[in-house]
């Protein structure tokens, strides 16, 4: 009798613990900034699924990542560690080949060392699955790897300039109006299969990394029938809008294989490139909307936290440039979403928030114990009540010294020479006129100037691509290896 009652209550802690712990799935989409249906970037994206999904859950119209860049965003949310802490700037290394960082405990990890059976395909890491390192894996279960898929037996645009690197290039493909062979859409596919076989008895951690919309931004045709072929399609710009940020700027973004603003009009292809981006977007949006409908179907939706982040913002043309590596809202912010138990539904978070703050969030949810480890904080406050003060704002650094400081109204940038901008959100959301030289705004600037990382440790050994250093005596700028002189000109 004894025995057996020992065993009711072994069972029925193991019951009661399986429906409070949350499934959790982790949807990473690849240089997605915030052209998102509900998050109005830009006024004709498409985004059905992902405005559904805000609309049951919490969405942050302020979310920001820590770097704008593929591998030190994700490995910052990865680990819950600012790039300026671990000097992982660049495209290398992988934060795995650091001695000091090769055995940290990951957000996956962390799951599955609480009992979760962790999965991933596609790209979550900046190399997929696998954080690069030879240390313990980062998912029990490996799924496709996912990435561009099929590709056109040659480019589709002109040659780019320096260098026509092969990923620059977008547009209608494949001709034939089949997804199948597209990466995300097998990621999808298998997410979907992970979920409908899922084991009852134990909770699950997917991650899903949708390439797109990374270039090359290759897209059937039928999402580019979404979006007209006019120039209602490109976003608002202002020429001369570079006149008053300082030359620093550019070196964030100094000489890089994403095709200037210029080059864009020059050859045609500014349209083309919003276009494409526009419906790779409206492309992941469904990829996103299958694994929800799978979600549904396997009556799993009301036990599993979903969200939803991009991992850096992109330019189309805004500021001169494409691409990615800056410090303006069109480089750092990202989609940001959370839904499930524990989240207040249809609600508009206009606090600033934090990539990083992903792993605290998702561990609070989960009903797990705080790591003291992570430099991020838990939105739980905000996914109750949106209207939650958060206690700082959001900041974002592009290499050693260059720094992104955005509250809910302005955005006060500092480069590693001391130069520096302030917009004010409000009455210029679109950041053209920079007013760190007014003297009215000193008492601002002062007031962001305070959250810039104590911390700021220079790059990591083995630092690599889109890597920026700065020697302050001798007011030297270094990029990639070689130096940049005041009389340069702007490539
Ligand atoms: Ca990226
Ligand atoms: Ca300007």
């Amino acid at each position: 009798m004894w025995r057996h009652g020992v065993l009711l209550v072994v069972v029925l802690v193991s019951v009661i613990q399986a429906a409070e712990r949350p499934n959790i799935v982790f949807i990473a989409i690849d240089d997605q900034n915030d052209w998102i249906g509900h998050l109005g970037g830009h006024p004709l994206a498409k985004t059905p699924h992902l405005d559904a999904l805000a609309k049951r859950g919490t969405t942050f119209l302020n979310a920001h990542c820590q770097a704008p860049l593929c591998n030190p965003s994700r490995t910052s949310l990865l680990m819950g560690l600012r790039p300026t802490t671990t000097g992982v700037y660049g495209l290398a290394p992988s934060i795995r080949t650091l001695p000091q960082w090769r055995d940290r405990v990951s957000l996956p990890q962390h799951f599955a060392a609480n009992g979760w059976r962790t999965l991933g395909a596609g790209k979550i890491w900046h190399g997929g699955i696998t954080s690069g390192g030879k240390g313990a894996p980062e998912f029990q279960v490996a799924g496709p790897k996912g990435g561009v898929g099929t590709k056109p037996p040659k480019k589709l645009i002109p040659p780019t300039p320096g260098g026509n690197h092969p990923l620059m290039d977008w547009g209608v493909w494949p001709l034939d109006n089949d997804d199948s062979g597209k990466g995300d859409y097998q990621v999808a596919s298998w997410a979907v299969e992970q979920i409908a076989t899922a084991p009852k008895d134990q909770p699950f951690f997917l991650a899903a990394g949708f390439f797109l919309p990374h270039v090359p931004c290759y897209a059937t045709q039928q999402w580019f029938d979404l979006y007209p072929d006019d120039d209602s399609v490109l976003p608002r710009i202002f020429a001369g809008d570079r006149d008053d940020t300082p030359r620093f700027s550019w070196y964030l973004h100094w000489d890089l294989p994403e095709p200037r603003l210029q080059w864009l009009q020059e050859q045609h292809q500014w349209r083309n490139l919003v276009r494409s981006y526009l419906a790779c977007t409206s492309f992941v949006d469904a990829q996103v909307g299958r694994l929800m409908a799978a979600l549904e179907k396997a009556g799993l939706a009301d036990n599993t936290i979903v969200v939803v982040w991009g991992d850096h913002g992109w330019h189309l043309g805004e500021k001169g440039i494409s691409g990615k590596n800056s410090l303006w809202d069109r480089g750092t912010k990202v989609p940001l979403i959370f839904a499930g138990p524990g989240v207040t539904a249809g609600q508009r978070c206009s606090q600033p928030a934090e990539l990083l703050d992903t792993q605290p969030t998702l561990i609070a949810l989960a009903g797990l114990a705080a790591r003291d480890d992570q430099e991020g904080l838990s939105l739980v406050p905000q996914l109750r009540d949106a209207a939650t003060r958060r206690e700082r704002p959001a900041i974002t650094s592009h290499n050693q010294g260059n720094h992104g400081v955005r509250s809910e109204r302005w955005r006060y940038i500092r480069y590693a020479d001391g130069t520096e901008e302030l917009y004010d959100l409000i009455a210029d959301p679109q950041e053209w006129r920079n007013l760190a030289a007014l003297p009215e705004h000193a008492a601002v600037i002062a007031d962001h100037r305070r959250w810039l990382p104590t911390t700021d440790v220079p790059p990591a050994p083995a630092s690599a691509h889109r890597v920026l250093t700065y020697d302050r005596a001798s007011d030297t700028a270094t990029w990639e290896g070689k130096p940049i002189t005041r009389s340069d000109p702007i490539p």
